[in-house]
């Protein structure tokens, strides 16, 4: 049976998983759940029953499912070990999944669809006041980790960064890229992290994370 990824296109967290398991070499079936169609596939009693939060990702490895896009990626980790995304000491470590938590708990959700629109119901919020609002939650993690990266990127020859931490490929950076993709996607202006935008142009050179891009997806639509 394998793999199976409930996912959508421009999920950001579901985007952490596809290239979590395209690092890793893993095949899978990707199982498209329209986060706007249809009042939201995420929401039908069929998904509810395999996730209760009614969100995507999801993966099912035989059957077993596991929501959750950092819990699915620590697993992807424990049952596939290389390459490593938690590498090195236990300091190391702690360091990526600090950063990793900094872009997944502090900084995505607060700028994901449900809120935006709970923004728009509730309080009134116009287009303006929400892009100020995405843009206020984006900054205040991207200028932390801009800092932060200053001390634990390793570099080229040329002084270029090209990771989040040490010389390869971390879980932070497997978190980056897309948060990276969603403030531009909201027209945030990302040019005040050039640290974070020069990691995240070496990495998007990368076959993993072109892979796992939302507009290589099967489910991708025409903007
Ligand atoms: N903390 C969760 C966040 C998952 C999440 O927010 N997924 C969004 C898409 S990026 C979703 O399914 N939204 C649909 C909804 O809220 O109804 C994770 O990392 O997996």
């Amino acid at each position: 049976m394998g793999f199976r990824l409930y996912t959508y296109w421009r999920s950001s967290a579901a985007f952490r998983v596809r290239i979590a398991l395209a690092l890793k070499g893993l095949a899978y079936e990707s199982v498209p759940k329209h986060l706007l169609r249809d009042g939201g596939e995420q929401r039908k009693p069929d998904y509810l029953a395999l996730n209760p939060q009614g969100l995507v990702p999801a993966l099912a490895d035989d059957g077993f499912v596991i929501p959750q896009s950092l819990a699915i990626c620590e697993y992807l980790e424990e049952i596939h070990p290389e390459p490593r995304l938690l590498p090195g000491s236990a300091r190391e470590r702690a360091t990526v999944r600090g950063m990793a938590l900094l872009i997944a708990c502090d900084t995505h959700p607060l700028n994901n669809l449900p809120i935006m629109g709970y923004l728009r119901r509730e309080f009134g919020a116009d287009d303006a006041a929400v892009q100020r609002w995405v843009a206020h939650w984006i900054d205040r993690g991207f200028s932390a980790l801009e800092r932060w990266v200053e001390s634990t990127a390793g570099s080229t020859a040329a002084g270029q960064q090209r990771h989040c931490h040490g010389g390869q490929v971390t879980l932070a950076d497997v978190c980056l890229v897309p948060q990276m993709y969603n403030a531009r996607r909201f027209q945030v202006d990302v040019a005040p992290y050039p640290r974070l935008v020069a990691i995240c142009a070496h990495l998007e050179t990368l076959p993993a994370f072109a892979a796992a891009r939302p507009e290589n997806q099967p489910d991708a639509e025409q903007k």
